[in-house]
């Protein structure tokens, strides 16, 4: 008799080789994960061939963006996974064609950084129809949660708490607000805003009296100060920035301005970037909300899992901190970013 090659069996051993290499090759990090849900294991991987993974990064608009894209290449270096990275240049429509053309060519997985947080749906089906694994990092989207196996990144909603919380303390529930806000439709601009907002609501004394938009950029953050200090003179007090190009950018405007930030008037900032932490050691930034990054090795960890047919958790959190000049000469030496 023939004996047929067990040629499933072994595509199925290949298969697991090279999810086990993923999963040996991943280093664990502290993170807080909430709720679990169950993932199916769908994995595309070919046998023995390299995992190759799609990635639409929205673009790269602040230090924190190319920190980010930095954590996933390098740790997709590490594990021998090809990359395959599109800069979607802050343009939701290039995003969308990215997701689309990462599942005509049949990769393995994707990784996507939402640049907003609607108009999802469409093309995740198109990947799940494909059985094509996908991880949202960084901002979290409307839509239905199985249409991709989890969420990787920070909680918005506990930053703008947690800004909102030191600037009650730090002046008594009093002051006027100017909000420079991150890219509209964003999950980090909407929640960073909604929970400030909430945060500060106990406390009448404290107004936002104008918020505009600066993309999350620096050169942004720099314009539309100047046009806020035109518009409200020297009568504000706080600054509340979405994030620390922002703020950085900003900084300069007020100094041009003849106003001493830091002193004259508090900044508030979100990020951990180390030169935001440096402006703090200097006297121009009053605190800083953590947003981590570095999420790469959690992203790839997770992605093992899938691939293997195991559990994920629906979302896992980073651990994130709060800067400000109690801690801030201590931590600035150790900002990774
Ligand atoms: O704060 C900002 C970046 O989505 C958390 O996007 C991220 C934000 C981050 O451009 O610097």
């Amino acid at each position: 008799m023939k004996l047929s090659p067990p040629s499933s069996l072994v595509r199925c051993s290949l298969r697991l080789t090279a999810v086990g290499l993923l999963l040996l090759a991943g280093c664990s990090k502290s993170n807080d994960t909430t709720a679990s849900s169950s993932t199916s294991g769908s994995s595309a991987a070919p046998a023995g061939k390299t995992i190759t993974v799609g990635f639409a990064q929205t673009g790269a608009e602040s230090k924190w963006r190319v920190a980010n894209t930095e954590s996933l290449k390098s740790e997709a270096a590490k594990r021998g996974i090809t990359l395959k990275f599109v800069d979607a240049q802050s343009k939701p429509e290039n995003q969308i064609t990215a997701v689309r053309n990462f599942v005509t060519q049949k990769v393995d997985a994707i990784v996507i950084a939402p640049i907003v947080s609607t108009g999802w749906e469409p093309v995740l089906k198109e990947a799940k129809d494909a059985n094509i694994p996908v991880i949202i990092e960084d901002r979290s989207i409307d839509a239905d949660p199985s249409l991709y196996k989890c969420f990787i990144g920070s909680d918005f909603i506990k930053e703008g708490h947690l800004a909102a919380e030191w600037l009650v303390k730090a002046t008594g529930g009093k002051g006027r607000i100017l909000e420079l806000s991150g890219e509209p439709g964003s999950a980090a601009a909407e929640d960073r805003k909604k929970a400030f907002a909430d945060g500060i609501a106990g406390s009448p004394g404290l107004q936002i009296i104008d918020s505009q938009s600066g993309y999350f950029k620096r050169d942004q953050g720099k314009q539309v100060m100047e046009a806020l200090l035109k518009k409200h003179g020297k009568d504000w007090d706080i600054l509340y920035a979405h994030n620390d190009d922002m703020a950085l950018g900003a900084i300069q405007a007020i100094e041009e301005a003849g106003l001493k930030p830091g002193k004259d008037v508090m900044v508030v900032s979100i990020d951990g970037e180390q030169e935001a932490v440096q402006a703090i050691v200097d006297g121009k930034i009053n605190v800083v909300v953590e947003c981590n990054p570095q999420v790469g090795p959690v992203v790839f960890d997770s992605l093992a899992k899938i691939l293997a047919g195991q559990t994920v958790p629906a979302k896992t959190f980073n651990t994130d901190h709060v800067f400000d000049s109690t801690n801030a000469a201590t931590e600035v030496k150790n900002r990774a970013y």
